[in-house]
């Protein structure tokens, strides 16, 4: 019984540790996380969500890694009745919201992968918003990631 309740408080620890958040102005970045890919797999996709707690909308234009030779922002869309994804050119970031990029919306997609993100490891990204500027974060890389996230 005691060996339980020690092993649910230290689950809790890490996972308030697991998710980074990183603020620059008005606009956060919160819990941008990857997925750990086969060592065949062409792609890797990056999740977060954008809160933009300012009274401006904002935009974002773009992200970069060193991971990846191409990092484009994408979105899902319904082809006749198919979910297939586009690159987009930006994403809006409404004034007082969240934006989330899960797999299911806005996603980002990485391309030409220099080498291939393992569970555990972190890798830089840089978001450009036109606004509030370029943002570096970590990306933490898991193996199993929630259908949504965070
Ligand atoms: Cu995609």
């Amino acid at each position: 019984m005691r060996n339980t309740i020690l092993i649910g408080l230290l689950l809790t620890t890490l996972n308030t540790a697991q998710s980074a958040d990183y603020p620059l102005g008005s606009v956060q970045v919160l819990a941008p996380q990857s997925r750990e890919t086969a060592p065949v797999a062409p792609t890797a996709v990056v999740y977060f969500t954008v809160r933009n707690a300012g009274p401006q909308a904002d935009r974002l234009l773009g992200v970069d890694t060193p991971l990846a030779g191409r990092a484009q922002l994408h979105a899902m869309a319904s082809d006749d009745g198919a979910m297939s994804m586009q690159r987009v050119s930006s994403v809006e970031l409404p004034a007082g919201s969240d934006t989330r990029f899960t797999n299911r919306g806005y996603h980002v997609m990485l391309l030409d992968l220099a080498r291939h993100p393992r569970e555990g490891e972190q890798f830089p990204l840089t978001l450009h918003f036109e606004k509030a500027g370029d943002l570096q974060v970590q990306v933490e890389v898991h193996r199993d990631l929630p259908e949504s996230s965070p």
